[in-house]
């Protein structure tokens, strides 16, 4: 009896890590043109970070910023409707920033001549834990955006990254 209840109290603690649905997801990007810009996968890892790999297409020649923007749209051309840097911890711009950085900066990616990128990320400061403070998927989500230029990683609140060239909305998957 003893045993069997120590077997259930080890599921309790290990089950909802596995089992949520919410552990993985795929995010579609579409670029300026609507065309098919690729995905980015997101995967909440064991030791709390998130896993963020992304698989571009149809992106020009380059270094590119990569940002999460706060709101789940994506309207081309320009992509404005993200709005601006998902930001909950209300830190200023730039992975190099003193003073901290925005949730949404991540590292740029860098496309070659056939205009594919390949580049995972791993961060401590996302989550997809619907319920954390720095959850992408809260509030119906947030957006993935590519920008034209590499991101400076230290000029608030942009990057200097100028326009936005591709954007994925992340949102919780449908059970
Ligand atoms: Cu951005």
């Amino acid at each position: 009896m003893r045993i069997l209840a120590a077997a259930l109290v080890a599921c309790l603690m290990t089950a909802p890590a596995v089992a949520r649905s919410n552990d993985s997801l795929t995010v579609h990007l579409k670029n300026s043109k609507g065309q098919d810009a690729g995905t980015a996968k997101f995967k909440q890892l064991k030791d709390g970070r998130v896993e963020i790999k992304l698989s571009l297409k149809n992106i020009y020649f380059g270094e590119h910023a990569v940002h999460i923007h706060e709101h789940p749209v994506c309207d081309a051309p320009d992509f404005k409707g993200a709005g601006g840097h998902f930001n909950p911890s209300g830190r200023e711009h730039g992975l190099e920033n003193p003073k901290g950085h925005h949730n949404g900066d991540l590292p740029n990616i860098s496309v070659g001549e056939d205009h594919m990128g390949e580049a995972t990320f791993k961060v401590d400061y996302l989550s997809l834990d619907p319920s954390a403070s720095n959850s992408i998927v809260a509030n119906g989500g947030t957006a993935i955006v590519i920008h034209e230029h590499a991101d400076d990683m230290k000029t608030d609140p942009s990057g200097e990254a100028g326009n936005r060239i591709a954007c994925g909305v992340i949102t919780e998957p449908k059970p």
